[in-house]
């Protein structure tokens, strides 16, 4: 089975960040393609990869960016797939807040479904989630995985208490 999920972002420097959404996609155990792709600087493989990814059988992408953070909306604005926003506090970031607003103050129309600054995990269980909505046993698997969440919390509650 080829990818379902494109991890996609402006620069190397975002590399251990956007990591977090390959690693949690990896252990829910959805396919993924994970590439560089600068709005800035690879303009025309910005527009390419947005044309064609539905094409290919992606599903969702991750687009990750930091600073003057165009990457997502400009992805949102020529695909029709969904496509998830992180944000990156990177070296041409102001204080964060640039990037976070850069992706998620998109014009009516063309939604990013934007994360938390450096939110990449989160990312990337979102995109998990939007593919299990055709694939019965990854949605047992994300089930499976919310269950581990409350279990790590009830182990910690109990030994709090005791
Ligand atoms: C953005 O500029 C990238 O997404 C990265 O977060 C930031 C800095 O890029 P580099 O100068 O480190 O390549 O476009």
């Amino acid at each position: 089975m080829g990818a379902k999920v494109s991890i996609i972002m402006g620069s190397d420097s975002d590399l251990s960040v956007m990591n977090q959404a390959k690693d949690i996609l990896n252990e829910l155990g959805v396919e993924l393609e994970l590439t560089i792709v600068s709005a800035h600087r690879t303009p025309q493989r910005l527009y390419e990869f947005a044309e064609n990814a539905h094409k290919r059988g992606i599903e969702v992408v991750i687009a990750g960016a930091g600073g003057a953070a165009h990457l997502p909306g400009m992805v949102a604005a020529i695909s029709p797939l969904p496509v998830i926003g992180v944000p990156v506090k990177s070296s041409n970031s102001i204080d964060g807040w640039d990037s976070v607003l850069s992706i998620l103050q998109m014009p009516g129309g063309v939604p990013v479904a934007t994360v938390a600054l450096d939110g990449a995990k989160n990312a990337g269980i979102l995109a998990a989630q939007i593919v299990s909505v055709q694939n019965p046993e990854l949605r047992e698997r994300i089930i499976a995985y919310k269950q581990k969440l409350t279990a790590q919390v009830e182990e910690k509650i109990a030994k709090l208490e005791a």
